[in-house]
């Protein structure tokens, strides 16, 4: 079965490619379609967005489509940068500048519990939706550390694995127990149950 992935972030599509590796779907990406439609994410909820990315991707394609919105939400911080994670720093951040934003927030405070989120929509032709979650819970580290995954994953310290950063882990363990892997076995056990 073909399934498009409505994503522009190469870091997420290698995620994606790994993640559905063996499982007999076929994933495209919007850059192997030639679709450069940048979807405003204009939701206040992960979910609003995932959805809203899914759904418009899908009416473009005509195919069967996923759609991931993620981002971490730091406790000490009310929550953000939440669904403006990859603008923290302003439009067209990178994830260096969105990174240094956080360490400056994050200057002096104590309390370091963040997670990240994901919220997977799925939209299909004949207008079904479907939306899944996945949450990882860590900390803001106090400096950058790894070479691994995108993002934020050089600030976020994994508790249970010896405060390594998910930059530090292995992108195998990441695909085990990621925000995005977790929704996405949610998300794979609904195709399965559909096929
Ligand atoms: P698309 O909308 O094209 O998928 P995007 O980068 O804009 O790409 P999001 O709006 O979902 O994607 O923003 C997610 C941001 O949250 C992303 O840019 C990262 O900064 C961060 N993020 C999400 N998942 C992450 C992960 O697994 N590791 C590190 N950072 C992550």
């Amino acid at each position: 079965m073909k399934l498009v992935v409505a994503t522009k972030n190469q870091g997420k599509m290698r995620e994606f490619k790994d993640l559905f590796e063996g499982t007999g779907f076929e994933i495209f990406g919007l850059d192997d379609l030639g679709i450069s439609v940048d979807v405003e994410e204009d939701g206040k909820t992960f979910e609003e967005n995932a959805l809203k990315k899914a759904v418009e991707i899908m009416k473009i394609c005509g195919e069967v489509t996923i759609a991931d919105d993620s981002g971490i939400c730091v406790e000490a911080l009310g929550g953000a940068p939440g669904v403006y994670s990859s603008r923290y720093a302003g439009e067209r951040a990178t994830d260096m500048q969105n990174n240094l934003k956080l360490l400056k927030e994050m200057e002096g405070v104590k309390n370091r519990r963040a997670h990240f989120y994901c919220a997977m929509a799925i939209a299909y032709p004949d207008g079904r939706t479907h939306v899944f979650t996945g949450r990882l819970d860590g900390k803001i580290a106090h400096d950058m550390r790894g070479r691994g995954g995108f993002g934020y994953d050089v600030l976020f310290e994994l508790p249970e694995y010896n405060n390594m950063t998910s930059a530090q882990i292995s992108s195998c363990l990441k695909n085990k127990i990621s925000h995005r892997a977790r929704a996405l076995a949610k998300l794979k056990e609904y195709l399965t149950a559909q096929k």
